[in-house]
């Protein structure tokens, strides 16, 4: 009796063992991975082989190995055995330009790709499977391994509020950092909204030494804004990462902080929203405005702007009173408000696209008069799904980012008070995951129009990175995977317990994540403040749970 159990837990110790080689530790699940025999030996013998055209890919991955494992690794032209290559190759047949092979075999590592970002793509691969291995005496083993993989999205976005509260340089990197290790590829950077503006204008420097003084939660925080060279500095960390940054300038509605330091160009605002808007009277405010858009241009190489154009209702009212929209109104044949913010955000879509940019704004867009040429609808309102059918039936490019469930700043655990709850709801790693539903990728369009989702982590409630840390991780993971891996092959099961072993690597990083297996090894941090039960009001939050926005 006791012989057999013995056998029995033999038995299932080598089955076990199997069974956890078999596993490919990588979020987001490649398409296609095959266990091969064999390991390879990383040491500090390897050698990068790359030829010039992909050498800076190869100073990424020897500048990485030194970072998180210690490892000091050459380049070379060439090597006979134990190498990791980067080669460019002519695949037709392969249009994702992040498709990638990755081949571990015991005497060389293979990576191919067709486009130096598919070349990227299996760097970050390797990478993930490398930062899972121990050192030991400056070695690390690698399993075998036959992967071909690329993303069914191009788009796979996390947009960041630093108007609300500002994280700065460092933090912003080191999330650029993360979203590069989960193939995250488009940040979306909310910089002007009601508490601060945030990026440095030179021919109008008044909106940030004005415009930046003051966070959501202290109206008298010192300025804080990026310099355009913090904002070069960071545009360049993430294209070594192959992330395109999008600027988000947020007019009409949203201008509060602007409007503080120009107040020439306010359009006013509402009793509860006070200096809301831009003027979309006043011709000047056209040009100011697009005047800013011509540094933003030039700053952001990704050619897209996004331009906001949300929730303008919540403070136009004084347009109702102000000489110069009135006379617009008249003049252009505008009947009611709603037609003057179409007009607007039309003037300025217009000169977006002369600066050859993309425009990129919320889905209130859908009601009104832009082209869907270059244009790209944000759709938010999860509980407006009739406005992502009429987006994709006019024709317009749409990213998936619904408050439920890809707002970050909502709340991961029921429990949990610093965030937000939309009538109760919050956001667990689960409903990111099982993203996007079949309701959504079935719709008429969707195959073509759907660019890809993202998360926004808008930031009222927000108050400092650790906070930030706490909302992003580990729901991150998630949403990597429901951007890359086509749905038959998701497994939330088999996606929990290769989640479970990157919290090795949110610590090491000294990342304060929320665990959601292990409630008590991460309670939340609270502030003073909001420990005294003063959470910073968020309006928005209010007014949804009564239910009075839609
Ligand atoms: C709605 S989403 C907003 C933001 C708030 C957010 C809070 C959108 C286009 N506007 O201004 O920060 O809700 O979750």
């Amino acid at each position: 009796m006791i012989k057999n159990s013995l056998i029995l837990l033999v038995a299932l110790f080598f089955a076990c063992q199997a069974n956890a080689q078999e596993v490919l530790p990588l979020i987001p699940k490649p398409l296609k991975a095959a266990k091969q025999t064999g390991s390879f030996t990383l040491s500090q013998q390897t050698q990068i082989v790359a030829n010039s055209e992909v050498k800076q890919l190869a100073q990424y991955l020897q500048a990485e190995l030194l970072r998180y494992q210690g490892l000091s690794i050459r380049t070379a032209d060439k090597a006979a055995e134990n190498y990791i290559s980067l080669t460019l190759v002519n695949n037709r047949g392969k249009k994702n330009a992040a498709w990638y092979q990755l081949a571990i075999s015991p005497n060389k590592i293979e990576i191919k790709a067709t486009q130096p970002e598919g070349l990227f793509a299996g760097i970050s691969s390797l990478l993930q499977l490398v930062r899972q291995q121990s050192v030991n005496k400056k070695v690390v083993e690698l399993a075998s391994w036959e992967i071909e993989d690329e993303p069914i999205y191009a788009w796979r976005g996390l947009m960041l509020d630093e108007s609300r509260h500002f994280f700065g340089k460092e933090k912003v990197k080191q999330l650029l950092d993360w979203m590069a290790f989960y193939k995250l590829n488009k940040f979306h950077w909310h910089l002007t909204d009601q508490p601060g503006w945030r990026i440095e204008i030179k021919a109008f420097p008044k909106l940030t030494l004005v415009g930046g003084i003051g966070s959501h939660s202290d109206s008298l925080a010192k300025a804080q804004y990026y310099t355009q060279e913090d904002i070069k500095e960071i545009v360049a960390y993430a294209a070594q990462r192959y992330i395109d940054v999008i600027p988000e300038i947020d007019m009409p509605g949203h201008a509060t902080a602007a409007n503080k330091a120009y107040p020439e160009f306010s359009g006013g605002g509402s009793p509860k929203y006070p200096e809301f808007t831009f003027n979309p009277g006043k011709e000047s405010t056209y040009q100011y405005l697009t005047q800013i858009l011509r540094e933003v241009d030039v700053l952001f190489p990704s050619q897209m702007i996004h331009i906001g154009a949300d929730e303008v209702h919540f403070g136009n009212q004084h347009w109702n009173k102000d000489e110069a929209v009135q006379s617009l109104m008249k003049s252009k044949n505008l009947k009611d408000l709603p037609a003057v913010e179409a007009y607007f955000v039309k003037r300025m879509a217009d000169s977006i696209k002369d600066l050859n940019n993309e425009v990129l704004a919320w889905d209130e867009i859908v009601s009104g008069t832009l082209s869907t040429e270059k244009t790209t609808v944000f759709w938010w309102r999860h509980d407006k799904p009739e406005i992502l059918k009429d987006a994709l039936q006019k024709g317009y490019q749409v990213v998936l980012c619904p408050r439920l469930p890809l707002y970050f700043d909502f709340v991961q655990e029921d429990s949990h008070v610093v965030g937000r709850k939309w009538a109760g709801n919050f956001v667990h790693w689960q409903s990111v995951y099982q993203f996007p539903t079949k309701e959504i990728t079935a719709l008429p369009n969707a195959n073509t129009l759907i660019r890809g989702i993202q998360a926004n982590v808008w930031t009222e409630v927000i108050v400092d990175a650790q906070q930030l840390d706490y909302k992003i991780f580990p729901r991150i993971a998630a949403l990597a995977e429901a951007a890359w891996t086509p749905s038959q092959l998701k497994d939330q099961t088999a996606f929990e317990s290769r989640l479970k072993s990157h919290f090795k690597l949110f610590t090491a990083e000294g990342l304060y994540f929320f665990n959601p297996f292990n409630q008590k090894a991460s309670p939340e941090l609270l502030t003073p403040a909001q420990r005294k039960g003063l959470l910073p009001d968020n309006e928005a939050q209010t007014a949804a749970e009564k239910g009075t926005i839609k």
